[in-house]
């Protein structure tokens, strides 16, 4: 297990290093439906480090701290008790794969932050999983209207592959800065760059822009 993890670090981290699958044609305009690079699949892959924490509803916590006024160390029926929002999103992987039309049901990123109030010096946000995955964007990335923190997909409670009971979606961004298993969210003045940021993932990640890895436009 530990040896497969590692080789698919090694693997994706040397895709990065190549620059492989840039195709070098942005479309800005979203002129298209699929981003640049991106094949359109039906089913859902998995992807992840190759651990899938089991996180209980009665042992889930979720922490919202740094520069902030109200933080927050929440319960699962805490969370459950915030205002609950349906979406619907496309799923953009640097891996190449998009998936249209995503359903999801949780609690909208725009009403955690009227909740936690950012001081003015947050300008960064890092979100942390329980399985040691960290990814980072700008507030201004998190505060766009379509992110949420999903609990449902198509209805049905989010499986644990996919990151239940809570993950973050990005629609705007590749999928890698959706954290599954979220269970803290820190705002930072600095920007503190992640998991596969510090392993030559770009900082970014507009599909749009096919911001895949860092040397990318
Ligand atoms: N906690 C955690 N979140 C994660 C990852 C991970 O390894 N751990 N992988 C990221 C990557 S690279 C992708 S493409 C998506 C995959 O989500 P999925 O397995 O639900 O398709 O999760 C992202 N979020
Ligand atoms: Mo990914």
């Amino acid at each position: 297990m530990a040896d497969d993890r590692e080789k698919l670090i090694r693997t994706k981290q040397a895709w990065a290093q190549a620059g492989r699958l840039l195709t070098g044609r942005p479309d800005l305009g979203h002129v298209n439906r699929l981003p640049p690079g991106q094949r359109e699949t039906k089913n859902w892959p998995v992807l992840d480090l190759g651990v899938q924490p089991h996180v209980p509803l009665e042992d889930w916590t979720l922490d919202i701290d740094g520069l902030i006024e109200n933080p927050v160390h929440w319960r699962w029926a805490d969370f459950m008790g915030q205002p609950q929002v349906d979406m619907v999103s496309d799923i953009h992987c640097v891996t190449a794969w998009s998936r249209y039309d995503n359903h999801w049901r949780g609690v909208s990123a725009a009403h955690l932050i009227s909740l936690v109030k950012p001081k003015p010096e947050a300008r960064h946000v890092i979100f942390i999983a329980s399985d040691g995955y960290t990814t980072n964007v700008a507030l201004t990335v998190f505060a766009e209207a379509n992110v949420l923190l999903a609990t449902h997909w198509e209805g049905e409670p989010l499986t644990r592959e996919h990151g239940g009971p809570v993950r973050v979606v990005i629609p705007d961004w590749y999928f890698w800065k959706s954290a599954k298993w979220v269970n803290r969210i820190s705002f930072l003045a600095e920007d503190a760059p992640g998991f596969w940021e510090v392993r030559g993932y770009h900082n970014e990640g507009d599909p749009w822009r096919e911001q895949r890895y860092s040397g990318d436009a």
